[in-house]
């Protein structure tokens, strides 16, 4: 077998963010850019005599970046390579794998919910050993070699098209499976398929897979396996630009799926995930059921869902509404608080800390996994339904009667002048400290300042995750800087509001909104940024 050795001038900007390094596209296909960050992954993780699972979201340039990776990973002597049908797996049934085939680590390419096609963007992440994303330390470490990483060797060989089978290449095995039916088989250990057979037999729900990685998941689980009706899977066929959509469940994208619910009264409840499968949106005929909720209602009914027997902590990240701190206390049970991004549930999960988690970006798991499962969360709703009868938007207004409405929304301005918005943060920071104390709206400011977080499980800090303003119990504002976009920056201000006697209207008017501008006047985004109005409420 040939090697090439390629020597090149190192990048500077390939520092992962909230999930992995995304760039656009074009900027991947910088000759050396993805072989460098691949590369930086190997000499940190190890590659000669390793197990890696890898797979991608189907996305434009998933096809180049896999083959540049085996060539690499066979020049380099690796063990073992496992990867999906067509380079294709969603991320939860990576962790899945991981896991299962007891790999050292997996390599996901994909930019999540980020737009694909050749004007979109492209990502890579790793997993490590028990599935999880790979903790700051480990990106760091990832981002330090690339710094000084100036050479590659790839195998100058041919490559089989990626069907099925057991291929050798050099002294690397190159093992190709089914994309999906690893992952159905663990479903089956989790939830009543039985039972959610029976109730599918005289309801129907409807899944919107966005034309991205989950189509074939959905596929074999809600119609091969449960006996769903095929035209109840919409956008089935993954697609390199998603069909020109943005695959980012919310209402405002999964236009097809609230267009099919309003003419069939017959469909309870709608259902969406997003790029790689580990987002997800559930909404019921009247009501989208917020993540926030969705994550507490699964915290309160998990008595109903074989996969939580035995919960005895949850989890939630920062800006995720308080919704499931209500549920945890009634129910006694530990409830933790993590920074943004799902890698810092993977040592609670590990710890046997908790066995559900979530966050308020439509991100909901359990510890079967390492990783949010968009499926997984949908299969939990489908359990609830199946045991209570009742549909989901009876069982959130029953949630809030019982609970209170915790209000939830998140403002995002988008695309800001990266300096400016740095800038208008370090300031707005610096005022925080004053405003413990004072009033608003007749709401005291209780606490303002940075979130820090030390990691319960090996005391790994860190810092600057985040700054919140809480008025107590009854609201708060949190605003942080976007680790996903590709370019400039974006803002997001969350807003929680909560109403505990939902029978009568809001003591604010518009709860949310007010907050939101509030935050937006304090932080003087108009004069700092140029910005008068969010580009998107979700
Ligand atoms: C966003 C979400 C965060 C999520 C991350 C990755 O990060 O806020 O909750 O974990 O995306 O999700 P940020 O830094 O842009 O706020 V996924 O499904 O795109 O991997
Ligand atoms: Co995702």
């Amino acid at each position: 077998m040939q090697t090439q050795t390629v020597t090149f001038a190192s990048f500077a900007d390939q520092r992962p963010g909230t999930s992995g390094l995304r760039k656009t596209v074009r900027h991947y296909q910088q000759p050396h850019y993805t072989e460098s960050f691949l590369q930086a992954v190997f000499n940190t993780q190890g590659i000669a005599g390793k197990t890696l699972v890898i797979g991608g979201d189907g996305r434009y340039y998933n096809r180049e970046a896999i083959e540049k990776l085996i060539k690499m990973a066979v020049a380099q002597n690796a063990k073992r390579l496992i990867i999906g049908e067509n380079g294709l797996l969603s991320t939860p049934a990576t962790s899945h794998l991981i896991r299962k085939y007891r790999a050292d680590y997996g390599i996901i390419l994909s930019a999540s919910h980020n737009p694909g096609g050749i004007d979109g963007d492209f990502g890579i992440k790793f997993n490590l050993s028990a599935g999880q994303p790979a903790p700051e330390s480990a990106t760091e470490a990832v981002y330090a070699e690339t710094q000084k990483l100036t050479q590659y060797t790839y195998a100058d060989i041919g490559l089989p098209a990626l069907a099925i089978g057991e291929y050798t290449l050099g002294s690397t095995q190159l093992s190709v499976i089914s994309s999906t039916a690893d992952y159905i088989d663990g479903m089956k250990k989790l939830f009543d398929f039985d039972a959610i057979k029976h109730y599918l037999r005289d309801h129907k729900i409807l899944f919107d897979a966005m034309h991205a990685a989950t189509g074939p998941y959905a596929l074999a689980l809600f119609h091969q396996e449960l006996g769903l009706p095929e035209n109840h899977i919409l956008n089935a066929k993954p697609l390199p630009d998603f069909g020109g959509h943005h695959p980012d469940p919310s209402p405002d994208t999964a236009k097809a799926l609230q267009q099919r619910m309003a003419q069939d009264a017959g469909i309870v409840m709608g259902a969406a995930s997003d790029g790689d499968g580990d987002r997800n949106m559930v909404c019921g005929r009247k009501h989208l059921i917020n993540p926030c909720d969705s994550l507490a209602i699964i915290a309160a009914q998990h008595a109903h869902i074989p996969a939580l027997s035995g919960m005895k902590g949850v989890a939630r990240t920062m800006p995720t509404s308080r919704a499931i701190d209500a549920v945890a206390g009634a129910l006694g049970l530990v409830c933790y608080e993590t920074p943004t991004g799902w890698k810092f549930f993977g040592n609670l999960l590990e710890d046997g800390k908790i066995q559900l988690c979530g966050e308020e970006s439509f991100g909901t798991s359990g510890d079967h996994i390492r990783e949010k499962d968009g499926l997984w969360a949908v299969m939990c709703w489908l359990s609830i339904l199946a045991a209570t009868g009742e549909t989901p938007d009876a069982i959130l207004e029953a949630h809030w009667q019982q609970y209170g409405r915790h209000h939830f929304n998140r403002f995002d301005f988008e695309n800001l002048d990266k300096a400016q918005a740095e800038a208008m943060i370090a300031a707005f920071e610096k005022d925080m400290a004053k405003m413990i104390g004072q009033n608003w709206n007749g709401l005291a400011i209780t606490n303002a300042g940075q979130f820090h977080y030390t990691d319960p499980t090996n005391g790994e800090k860190s810092a600057n995750q985040g700054l919140q303003i809480q008025f107590g119990r009854q609201a708060r504002i949190i605003t942080r800087l976007s680790g996903t976009s590709s370019s400039g920056a974006t803002l997001r201000i969350y807003c929680e509001y909560w109403q505990q006697d939902t029978g009568r209207p809001a003591a604010l008017a518009g709860t949310t909104a007010t907050l939101a501008a509030f935050a937006q006047g304090a932080m003087n985004i108009a004069e700092r940024c140029g910005r008068h109005q969010p580009d998107h409420i979700v």
